[in-house]
């Protein structure tokens, strides 16, 4: 007779999917993976649409088993081994080229509209990286599925479109030519995250860069340096590829070093914060070299020291109270065309605007973890950041596995981002629904974040309950949150004047700071109505609901900081109206192109007297 627990262990084996059993997980977490030489993929990519996933069905659409034939097998073949008699009616080596990384909305007119798969092929030369190296395929986002071949081999697979992901495909390249195909499919189903129905485009496609990076065979898989609220700087190394010696963090400028000792998890140490420190803050953003070193691996990093907590309603920047004046982002590029490629100047242009147009210290992110591009521009340019996961609106919250793709997005967020300074606050949700399932799956989420960092803030965007004049503050997660946040839309989705907002009052109970995660009021660039009660949709209203609502604000005792919504006009499939939005939410304070609107000023005065009256 078999013992019980070895039952056990061959009924979980029985239910493992043959393909992951026969798959090697090649699947690694290179943080900084972007600061490392790397041979780049990005540039001239073959792109096929497949509208039915012929590429991935069997016959007549089902599913597809081993007597089907799937066009993925033609499609990721490789030309020389093609028998010249076989049919294929995907032919990727002729099939139109574009340029990556960037959505497919921009690679023909007729792909503005699309969802779902797309096929991308390219050829590349590779010469060996030299003995006892490995070599890492690494995607910065794919939105939302990627499946990834190369050299006809299924490599893995990938789900969430804004985290990066990488494979080991050292065994699979060999020197001189070598072929990648990728099918990306944007569409969602009720149970991804987040579901379908968004606010915002799907820009479906390989958004941020695609390269491989060879590193040694005992290299850093995962760092984490930073200051702690008790005044150490400490590192977290994780290191892949068998034990390296003496594992250490110089900070160079500071004269530091610290060494780590190793168990089996993970390599750790610290070192009280010298006296002559300097801070990050958004005054002095100052950024240290950083060298993290493991075995023969060096990877040379730049990062801030600060601390961020919270003291009954206040947030704490390196022990002083702060007020956050912010503004929310899209991921979008100015311009009347953006297929979501962020570049260093595209991330500058934003932030800067944000910095030294609208006088703020703070950017929320919304509503998905941005570009890598952009949170490394606000460590450099001072700015504080909230960073998002999509967990947003409807979410299954009864779905174990949507929950277990919440967490690794964030779990790849946090592992990604755990180095900047610049980010003060996670967030778990936004506009969420309360309900027990709801409350259950956030806990979880907030779960996983504090596990993975105690040196940041967590939050989360809530609604409020609205009684005549007083809006309360009473969402059941409020207790789990260091910082509350709240959306509100007064005198824009509610008929309320705007003369009316000011009287506007808010309650809440837990003694915690909170933030105007959203407000705001569309308004089409160029469209003046002087009347004395302006039309909706003119800068004119938009202006003035700028004014009342920040009178309002300024009345709230424990409100510590805000991000309208937002900094730019931005696509959206929901905003149909025919003469203002034409497609886009035009809550922005800018143009899709740049174009400042007259609330622009309103909050940038505003932010100015804030910035000068503390
Ligand atoms: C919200 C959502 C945001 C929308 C915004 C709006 O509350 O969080 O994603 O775009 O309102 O414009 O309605």
């Amino acid at each position: 007779r078999m013992r019980p627990d070895l039952w056990l262990v061959a009924i979980l084996c029985a239910l493992l999917p043959v393909a992951a059993a026969a798959q090697p997980d090649r699947r690694a977490m290179l943080t900084g993976a972007e600061l490392r030489p790397a041979q780049s993929l990005d540039g001239a990519w073959h792109w096929s649409i497949d509208p039915y996933r012929d590429g991935i069905a069997g016959f007549h659409g089902g599913p597809p088993n081993a007597s089907t034939r799937r066009w993925s097998d033609v499609i990721v073949a490789e030309v020389a081994e093609r028998d010249p008699a076989a049919l294929f009616e995907f032919d990727m080596q002729r099939s139109p080229v574009t340029h990556l990384p960037g959505s497919w909305i921009g690679h023909a007119p007729e792909m503005r509209l699309y969802q779902g798969l797309v096929w991308y092929q390219r050829d590349f030369d590779f010469t060996s990286a030299g003995p006892g190296r490995r070599t890492y395929l690494r995607f910065g986002a794919v939105d939302y599925r990627a499946d990834v071949y190369l050299n006809g081999k299924l490599v893995g697979s990938h789900e969430g479109g804004f985290t990066p992901f990488a494979f080991d495909v050292t065994d699979l390249l060999r020197p001189g030519r070598n072929q990648i195909t990728v099918g990306a499919d944007s569409a969602r189903t009720n149970d991804d995250v987040p579901p379908p129905v968004t606010d915002w485009e799907t820009y479906g496609g390989i958004t941020r860069l695609v390269s491989l990076i060879s590193v040694p065979e005992t290299h850093i898989e995962d760092y984490w340096v930073r200051l702690t609220r008790d005044g150490r700087i400490a590192a977290t190394i994780r290191v892949a590829g068998g034990g390296a010696d003496a594992p250490r963090v110089r900070i160079p400028a500071l004269g530091t070093t610290i060494l780590l000792r190793c168990d089996a998890q993970a390599c750790t140490g610290s070192i009280a914060a010298p006296r002559r420190l300097k801070r990050w803050s958004p005054e002095t953003p100052t950024l240290y070299a950083v060298e993290i070193e493991a075995g023969g691996d060096v990877i040379h990093e730049r990062i801030g020291f600060r601390t961020i907590e919270v003291r009954g309603t206040d947030i704490l920047l390196n022990g002083k109270p702060i007020f956050l004046r912010g503004i929310s982002m899209h991921e979008e590029e100015l311009g009347s065309d953006p297929v979501r490629a962020m570049t260093p100047a595209a991330a500058r242009a934003l932030l800067t605007e944000i910095r030294d147009g609208l006088n703020g210290n703070f950017v929320r992110l919304a509503h998905y973890p941005h570009s890598e591009v952009t949170t490394r521009m606000a460590d450099e340019l001072g700015l504080l950041v909230w960073s998002e996961v999509q967990v947003y609106w409807r979410v299954n919250w009864s779905n174990p596995a949507t929950l277990a793709t919440a967490q690794a997005m964030m779990t790849e967020t946090i592992q990604r981002d755990r180095n900047r300074a610049s980010i003060i606050l996670w967030s778990v949700a936004n506009e969420t629904p309360v309900s027990e399932a709801r409350n259950a799956f956030l806990r979880a989420l907030i779960g996983t974040v504090r596990a993975q960092d105690d040196t940041r803030l967590v939050t989360a965007a809530l609604l409020s309950k609205r009684e005549g004049k007083v809006s309360t503050i009473d969402d059941p997660l409020a207790g789990d949150l260091d910082v509350l946040a709240i959306n509100t839309y007064n005198g824009w989705y509610s008929g309320d004047p705007l003369a009316s907002l000011p009287s506007l009052e808010w309650r809440s109970e837990s003694g915690k700071p909170m933030i105007f995660s959203e407000f705001g009021a569309d308004a089409q660039a160029g469209y003046h109505d002087a009347a004395p009660s302006p039309h909706k949709f003119s800068e004119d209203y938009q202006a003035d609901y700028y004014r009342q609502t920040l009178a309002m604000a300024r009345r709230v005792p424990f409100l510590r900081g805000m991000s309208p919504w937002i900094l730019k006009d931005f696509r959206s499939p929901r905003r149909q109206h025919p003469v203002y939005q034409q497609g886009w939410n035009r809550k922005g304070l800018l143009s899709p192109t740049g174009e400042r609107k007259q609330a622009f000023e309103v909050l940038a005065q505003e932010y100015a007297r804030i910035r000068d009256s503390r």
